[in-house]
């Protein structure tokens, strides 16, 4: 699904800003009937919950409602009208005045509704978003509902951050022509010095047939250097500029509409620009490749989470993460443990930051609730868990995942799932159809899935399907808390079990220990922020022992907000920096070790792990 973006042919009306609202049990019934009688009011984008003091609404289990009227612009006459919304989470309804004009399951992915025909230009029209935060075993990611005592609804689930709920999201009403670009792909790659770039165009609308298709490629100093006809077809940049990760180059696909067929002699109908970057991504052995240079991810897990917003988008903290991560030295992401808001992926590819992108699938694992033991107490695939449609809904979320993020040249490897139990009983069935349908998808990009600690070297059932394997571990944490000797050596056997039993590249997804920010000890103190620096440097020096090695994300980025059934103390502070980005003390010793990866060195060249720039082995000093 493309983004929303202005062209001479179209035109965009923001919707943020404040909307009545009204949870479910307060609003009346079918409040999108008449105006909300509220006196409430929500931002948007925000997620609602942390906004007002008040217990019922940030427990709220269910529907709340948000309304706000919209009038069309008069010069809209004979376009299309289009209502887009960047997320609703987890689910939402959206009437147009008395009528439903679209349904949509799924948090983290964009939706649309047409409204031709049912919204008239120059007039107002009262637009109501039921937006439902239920998260069940039909859902992913999946949860439980249960009464209590007190009758009310009260959310479970089996990840540790808070089921923040909103319209968290942009709100966009958008015109195009009546006949318009519906969809475009790039794939990129190379031949010598030039770009190949292959295209395909999708034409909505009526009139599609008797519509030709031109594209343009423009380069950053506004210079066509290539031009195509056709919905498809392959075009070459000579002397390319390629993408590169921390020197982002980006071409724009100008997609022109013409109403003939003779190239470049019809009138406009429609235009759309479509930014893309020339890379090639490449799994060799136990490399992994960009632009076929050996690549080392250095960096984070994140979440989309702030105070009051919540997982609200805001651009503020987009810039200032992206300042943080860079000042660390951090060259990539993953979107832990959802599709991130397309703003963050745009400016990703225009900064050079390498992103794993990852699908909501996080909790399909009954194990996490035998505690430390793994034990499942009930299959996680059995039909009555997420062996029945579960595995259709996560289908669905990784086709609307990779429609929009398919030509984003940051974007270099799909996860399909964090910590699934990959070590039970009917994983391999579960997982065999989404890897198919993810390469089927998108041939180009690599696979990933994010192994929890259950899953072993020995036990694991579906390594092999995908293409880079990647381990969250919690040794030194979770398993031998304060004891970073022993945990060092259970580590290393760990990681080099996976490399032995499936010769491809391996990387750490996720390591990382609570820290309460200004704790500090000469002692191996868990929660010091001396133990988090230690304990990321063991984690370094095994890193720096595996050849097979190709990254390292830190979990997390930034503390972060966390649900009350989960035992923390206001929250994940596995950050390395505080929820509102003050650096702990391993920011630090992240920033001397990634800043410090000497990128000419030799070992580089033969994808193996790099030294420190002034000659010491990475990982081999006390890091603060
Ligand atoms: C991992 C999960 C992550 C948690 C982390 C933790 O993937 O979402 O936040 O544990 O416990 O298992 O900090």
């Amino acid at each position: 699904m493309l983004s929303p973006r202005t062209s001479p042919t179209r035109d965009i009306v923001s919707l943020d800003g404040l909307w009545r609202f009204a949870l479910d049990t307060r609003a009346g019934a079918d409040p999108w009937t008449s105006r909300l009688t509220s006196s409430l009011e929500a931002p948007v984008p925000a997620s609602y919950n942390d906004l007002f003091v008040d217990a019922e609404i940030r427990d709220h289990v269910g529907v709340a409602w948000y309304q706000r009227d919209v009038r069309v612009p008069r010069g809209w006459a004979g376009e299309r009208v289009v209502l887009r919304f960047g997320s609703v989470t987890h689910a939402a309804q959206v009437y147009v005045d008395d009528r439903l004009v679209a349904e949509h399951v799924g948090g983290y992915t964009p939706f649309e509704a047409d409204l031709t025909g049912i919204v008239r230009p120059g007039a107002e029209f009262r637009l109501t978003v039921g937006v439902d935060n239920r998260l069940t075993n039909e859902t992913i990611p999946p949860g439980t509902v249960t009464t209590g005592p007190d009758g009310r609804e009260r959310q479970s689930y089996l990840h540790d951050f808070y089921n923040y709920a909103g319209i968290s999201r942009p709100v966009r009403l958008c015109s195009t022509p009546q006949t318009f670009v519906e969809d475009v792909t790039v794939v990129t790659g190379r031949d010598g010095a030039a770009g190949v770039v292959d295209y395909r165009v999708e034409t909505g609308g009526e009139t599609a047939e008797a519509t030709a298709v031109r594209v343009r490629a423009v380069d950053e100093a506004g210079r066509t250097v290539a031009e195509a006809y056709g919905p498809e077809g392959t075009f070459r940049i000579e002397d390319v500029t390629l993408w590169q990760p921390g020197a982002a180059y980006l071409y724009d696909l100008v997609v022109e509409l013409l109403t003939e067929d003779r190239a470049g002699a019809g009138e406009l109908v429609d235009s759309y620009t479509q930014p893309f970057g020339v890379r090639t991504v490449e799994v060799r052995g136990t490399r992994f490749l960009i632009n076929g240079e050996p690549f080392y991810f250095t960096g984070f897990g994140k979440h989309e989470d702030t105070p009051v917003r919540g997982k609200g988008h805001d651009d503020a903290y987009l810039v200032h993460d992206f300042q943080l991560m860079e000042w660390t030295g951090a060259n990539s992401f993953r979107t832990s443990h959802y599709p991130y808001a397309e703003e963050v992926l745009d400016f990703a590819d225009r900064h050079g930051i390498v992103v794993v992108d990852e699908t909501a699938a996080v909790g399909l694992n009954l194990g996490v609730m035998g505690g430390l033991t793994g034990a499942a107490p009930t299959p996680t695939f059995a039909p009555e868990n997420f062996g029945g449609v579960t595995g259709e809904v996560h289908a669905q979320h990784l086709r609307e995942l990779i429609e929009r993020d398919k030509n984003h040249p940051s974007v270099v490897m799909w996860c399909l799932a964090n910590e699934p139990a990959s070590n039970e009983d009917g994983a391999r069935e579960y997982f065999e159809p989404l890897v198919e349908l993810a390469r089927k998808l998108d041939p180009t990009r690599p696979l990933t899935y994010a192994a929890v600690m259950f899953a072993t070297p020995q036990n694991d059932l579906i390594g092999d399907l995908f293409d880079v394997l990647s381990i969250n571990r919690y040794y030194g944490w979770y398993l031998f808390t304060g004891d970073l000797a022993t945990a060092e050596q259970y580590l290393e056997e760990d990681l080099r079990g996976w490399a032995r039993r499936f010769g491809k590249p391996v990387m750490m997804s996720e390591y990382g220990a609570d820290t309460q920010p200004g704790l500090h000890s000469v002692w191996d103190t868990p929660w010091s922020e001396e133990y988090q620096s230690d304990y990321l440097a063991m984690y370094h020096r095994v890193f720096d022992r595996l050849p097979e090695f190709v990254g390292e994300h830190v979990w997390n980025f930034a503390d972060f907000q966390t649900s009350n059934g989960i035992h923390r103390v206001d929250g994940n502070k596995k950050g390395v920096f505080t929820r509102d980005r003050r650096p702990k003390t391993a920011a630090f010793s992240l920033r001397r070790r990634w800043r410090g990866l000497d990128r000419r060195k030799p070992g580089l060249a033969d994808g193996r792990k790099p030294g420190l720039a002034d000659g010491r082995e990475p990982g081999a000093t006390t890091d603060y």
